[in-house]
């Protein structure tokens, strides 16, 4: 009989011994989410105070023509930050191809437009205007027409501010703007 009570008591201290075990596991894996929920929250308020990034302002692109899968998009883009940026490329999930693009004046007085080698520097506390007769982010090979009043997603790609989702609204430019750019 005795011999019994001791298997059950072992057996029985055993079980508590694994209940502990683990609520002891639970208790440290909660201490760990906490603090490391703790260690972001305080990175991100460390992140947020500091002036840093870039900001976009004042985006639109033109709506397409007929059959027409290529456009347009201009916007204002502030750097905020304390570092000089580059806009280096943009994507976008409805488009084939993005590229950044400049429109020069040749010297035979013909306005041309070509890819911006080595994207487009916004030095720290610059604002670059993207417009009709300048910069502008061209959009090839788009997946459905553009009506205005729509929105074309696009992904901008900084040297030091990452990736920038924005999403351009679609409108006609203000008077005076060629067809075609
Ligand atoms: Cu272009």
């Amino acid at each position: 009989m005795r011999q019994g009570t001791d298997v059950v008591r072992a057996f029985h201290s055993e079980e508590g011994m694994v209940r502990m075990t683990r609520l002891r596991l639970i208790e440290i894996g909660v201490a760990v989410v906490l603090t490391v929920v703790a260690l972001l929250f305080v990175a991100w308020t460390a992140w947020a105070a500091e002036p840093h990034g870039v900001s976009v302002t004042d985006a639109w692109a033109r709506p397409t023509i007929g059959q027409g899968r290529t456009t347009a998009a201009y916007m204002t883009i502030t750097n905020e930050g304390a570092t000089d940026d580059v806009l280096k490329a943009a994507t976008s999930p409805s488009a084939e191809r993005v590229e950044l693009h400049e429109t020069k004046m040749t010297g035979d007085g013909v306005m041309q437009m070509r890819p911006l080698e080595g994207g487009l520097p916004i030095p720290a506390g610059a604002t670059a205007e993207l417009k009709p007769g300048g910069a502008h982010v061209m959009v090839m090979g788009l997946n459905g027409e553009l009506a205005e009043g729509g929105d074309l997603p696009l992904t901008l790609e900084f040297a030091e501010a990452g990736s920038v989702d924005i999403v351009v609204p679609v409108r006609k430019g203000a008077g005076g703007d060629h067809a075609h750019h």
